[in-house]
């Protein structure tokens, strides 16, 4: 049941197969080992982000992107795969139709993970330097999602539940929306999946 929060912004649930949710797991936990592996995000401000992170393609940090992982071990960042660009090119089609899709290829992913009591707060993705729409998929926990407004980083918002296997695209007038997650419900994963906390991977064109 496809479902449109907003202009550009569809939630498609239960996308991924359960062998393909097992499939990016098992590289997930690949790709969150050392060098340039899961790291804590340290903010401007000297606070720390309560999601832990792991970037491919170019190192995500606040507020831009770098070749090694700056705010991490320093290492090269690993390469993001083709296969990744695949499955956003079939995300988008799938969410927004065929004439969606960005002609560069996806070349970043971030990986954010959740334990019980990680949040992310209202925020907007302006570090790309294209309009390609980002796409995000969720495995494990069930979170809420908080998808806001382009102008203000406050109500009106809509709260949806992602789910283990849902894909959101966020696309057009809502790529540059601001928006959050105020709450992951532990416990709530498939339990085959064999994972405690939620992972969000989100795959985005630099533009670089
Ligand atoms: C998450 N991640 O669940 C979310 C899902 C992030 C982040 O927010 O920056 O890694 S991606 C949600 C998203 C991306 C781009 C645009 C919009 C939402 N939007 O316009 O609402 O960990
Ligand atoms: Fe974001």
């Amino acid at each position: 049941t496809r479902a449109e929060t907003a202009p550009g912004a569809v939630h498609l649930p239960d996308w991924l197969s359960p062998g393909q949710q097992r499939e990016l797991l098992d590289a997930c936990r690949e790709w969150a080992r050392p060098p340039a592996g899961l790291r804590t995000v340290r903010t401007p401000g000297g606070g720390t982000m309560t999601a832990r992170q792991v970037c491919l393609g170019r190192h995500w940090y606040p507020y831009g992107y770098a070749a090694t992982a700056v705010d991490g071990d320093g290492a090269p960042v690993k390469p993001f795969p083709a296969r990744l660009d695949d499955l956003a090119r079939r995300a988008v089609t799938d969410a927004l139709g065929a004439e969606a899709v960005a002609p560069a290829p996806y070349d970043i992913a971030l990986i954010n993970f959740y334990d019980a009591d990680a949040r992310m707060g209202m925020h907007r993705d302006a570090d790309e330097q294209t309009d390609a729409p980002v796409v995000s998929l969720s495995l494990g926990d069930t979170c809420v999602f908080r998808f806001g407004n382009p102008e203000t980083r406050t109500r009106p918002y809509t709260d949806t539940e992602l789910r283990s296997g849902d894909l959101f695209v966020f696309g057009g007038p809502s790529r540059l929306a601001y928006h959050g997650v105020p709450r992951v419900h532990p416990g709530t994963a498939p339990p085959e999946l064999g994972l405690r906390g939620r992972l969000n991977i989100t795959l985005r064109v630099s533009g670089f």
